[in-house]
């Protein structure tokens, strides 16, 4: 596989370093959902971003897919101290998906089949720092994973990455999402444990 874009987190980092504060290395693949897993067929399956003016942007799957899928190694900390290294994923990178959105709102709350949302600054989303994943661990993500597809945002808590993404709403303020409003840090940098908000 060839891993073009190694993302935003710590690969410059040495690998001692890797772990941020209060992680620990998990073996295996936990699943944390808050509730029953939606089955999203990609048959029907629709992603779309409202940037706040009224303009909605529309993906099918095969559009989604039509936009170049990327390799791309990261890895993810789970707020309740679980963390995995060099995970190989598949998705789209935001910035295509954002390329034609023309917006002044600096933030966005990502929406899931099944009603969750998690809140994002929409830098946080660009150059190459988050993607629409749809495979992880070479292959397509399970269902209770997030399949068909999820919000991959690695250098934050992995709360904030919405499994069965259905679309992003652009904000001119920063609207708390589901775990935010339930306690969660509004922002949530693993290397500053903003766990809790
Ligand atoms: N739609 C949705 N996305 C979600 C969640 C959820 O409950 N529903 N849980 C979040 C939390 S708290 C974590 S740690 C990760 C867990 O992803 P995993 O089950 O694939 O490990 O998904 C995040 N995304
Ligand atoms: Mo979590």
């Amino acid at each position: 596989m060839a891993f073009a874009n190694r993302g935003f987190s710590g690969h410059r980092r040495k690998p001692d370093d890797r772990l941020p504060p209060g992680q620990t290395l998990v073996q295996g693949w936990p699943v944390l959902s808050a509730g029953p897993t939606p089955q999203v067929d990609t048959g029907t399956w629709e992603f779309v971003i409202r940037d706040g003016s009224g303009t909605e942007h529309r993906w099918s799957w095969e559009q989604l897919l039509a936009l170049g899928v990327e390799d791309v190694r990261v890895d993810i900390h789970c707020v309740t101290h679980w963390s995995k290294l060099d995970m190989p994923w598949r998705g789209v990178s935001l910035d295509k998906l954002f390329e034609n959105v023309e917006t002044g709102f600096d933030y966005v709350m990502a929406h899931s089949y099944g009603g969750y949302t998690s809140n994002v600054p929409r830098e946080d989303l660009l150059d190459g720092k988050a993607w629409i994943a749809i495979e992880a661990d070479g292959a397509p993500l399970e269902p209770e994973h997030g399949g068909p597809a999820r919000l991959l945002v690695p250098h934050l808590y992995f709360w904030k990455s919405a499994k069965w993404i259905r679309g992003l709403t652009l904000m001119p303020s920063n609207e708390p999402g589901f775990w935010e409003q339930n306690g969660y840090h509004i922002y949530g940098d693993p290397w500053k444990e903003e766990r809790y908000g």
